[in-house]
């Protein structure tokens, strides 16, 4: 399909849906994507329903995704600083954690029901080449607006040959985009995320016409954004929750009022389902489904909940159920962003151990270990697995060839990687 087709596509469906700002486009992205390869909607179910049936009853290890932010930009004012891009990360973090302020705001009907994800994110230190990397790449294109370029919604960002960038290794880096998606001047969509979706009944590249990561407009990304975000009818409020939004999607939950009336549902059990996109504001005075959650029964809706389409002011929550699916996820289709991951690079974490000398002559002292059991795996430069092995204490290596290795340490808490150079 050519671009103005795809654009008049686009623009039909945003007619359709005039009244109600299209926050967030996944559902249409995908609804795009199974009519160019039937089968992909089922497929994304099918890896729902595995991800729900394999949710952790462990929510305490602590995960950190890796993220590389791809600012893409033709106007000045689209080329954010690395301010807002740090802002924003901080915002991922204090929201997968529930250490943001407004959680006082959430309403006691649902305080049973929400928590902490033990999710976070940090900014790639190692780039997929295994250099040292802030994690954030500038592209200076001369696309004005992604919209309906190289694929809807705005699928050209992230190929170098549309004027965009392609992806980072997508198996080990969240991938976030963040460009300009307007038309006529005005924001068409805030955000669009891929949902998983690594099933092996897929043909391998069909996936490739909704590449893997999230996409934000430039406006709606971060807190400290100088841009205003105006969608048509004046300023709206911008707290970086967008992005928390899509990355829920990224980690496979569903619009939380199901995408449908109050026949339709997310499939989680203790969200309460709401009517067609009826929250478009703070409104909580609205009960617009009947729901049975467990010992709670009928809840009203949910605004307070990253994945409803009310406004940032009122979202601060995931439900535990979210959250189990998330981890859930993590665990199986998107196990390579956490285990085994040299991009996962951390010096600060849940604990800490040493490796020196470093540099070294090829034989190192892994010292200083955590507890009793830890998990050492020692990666090349360009993330081949060397060496791996569970060590109780101290734990020297020897004949390291000379180059730059990833050394990470895991317990049940958390994985550390520390960079060692061998001359
Ligand atoms: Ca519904
Ligand atoms: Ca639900
Ligand atoms: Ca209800
Ligand atoms: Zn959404």
């Amino acid at each position: 399909m050519n671009r103005i087709l795809i654009l008049i596509a686009v623009f039909t469906s945003l007619n359709a849906a005039a009244q109600n700002v299209h926050k967030c486009y996944t559902h249409e992205a995908m609804l795009h994507q199974e009519e160019l390869t039937p089968g992909y909607l089922n497929s994304v179910e099918e890896s729902f329903q595995r991800a729900k049936t394999s949710v952790s009853t462990d929510r305490s290890t602590v995960y950190t995704i890796p993220v590389v932010v791809h600012i893409v930009y033709n106007d000045a004012s689209e080329n954010l600083d690395d301010s807002v891009v740090f802002n924003q990360i901080d915002i991922l973090n204090e929201s997968f954690r529930r250490t943001n302020a407004d959680t006082v705001n959430m309403r006691d009907d649902y305080t049973t029901i929400v928590g902490d994800s033990y999710i976070q994110f940090q900014l790639a230190q190692i780039d997929p080449s295994g250099q040292p990397t802030t994690g954030i790449t500038r592209t200076n294109t001369t696309q004005t607006s992604f919209l309906g370029v190289g694929g809807s919604p705005a699928e050209g960002v992230k190929s170098d040959a549309d004027g965009g960038i392609d992806p980072w290794d997508q198996s080990r880096y969240l991938n976030i985009w963040v460009c300009n998606m307007q038309l006529f001047s005005t924001p068409f969509l805030l955000g669009y995320a891929s949902p998983p979706n690594n099933l092996p009944n897929w043909p391998p590249g069909s996936a490739d016409n909704l590449s893997d990561g999230v996409v934000i407009e430039f406006e709606a990304f971060g807190s400290n954004n100088p841009n205003t975000l105006d969608l048509g009818g004046g300023p709206v409020d911008v707290e970086g929750k967008t992005c928390v939004h899509e990355v829920g999607h990224y980690l496979g939950l569903r619009h939380i009022w199901g995408d449908g009336d109050c026949t339709e549902e997310d499939g989680i059990d203790d969200t309460p389902n709401a009517d067609d996109q009826s929250n478009q504001d703070c409104d909580t005075t609205k009960n617009t489904c009947t729901d049975n959650i467990t010992t709670l029964g009928d809840l009203p809706d949910m605004v307070e909940n990253y994945m409803d389409y009310s406004a940032e002011t009122c979202q601060n929550s995931f439900t535990l159920g979210q959250v189990d699916l998330m981890r859930g996820v993590l665990e199986n289709e998107r196990i390579d962003l956490i285990s085994g991951n040299p991009a996962s690079i951390s010096d600060v974490g849940e604990f800490e151990f040493n490796v020196y000398p470093n540099p070294s002559n090829g034989t190192i002292v892994i010292g200083n270990i955590p507890n009793e059991s830890a998990y050492l795996r020692i990666f090349t430069e360009s993330g081949k697995l060397v060496k791996e092995m569970t060590i109780n204490s101290q734990q020297k290596i020897e004949g390291l060839p000379s180059g730059l290795y990833f050394v990470q340490l895991s317990n049940e808490a958390a994985t550390i990687t520390k960079k060692l150079v061998v001359l």
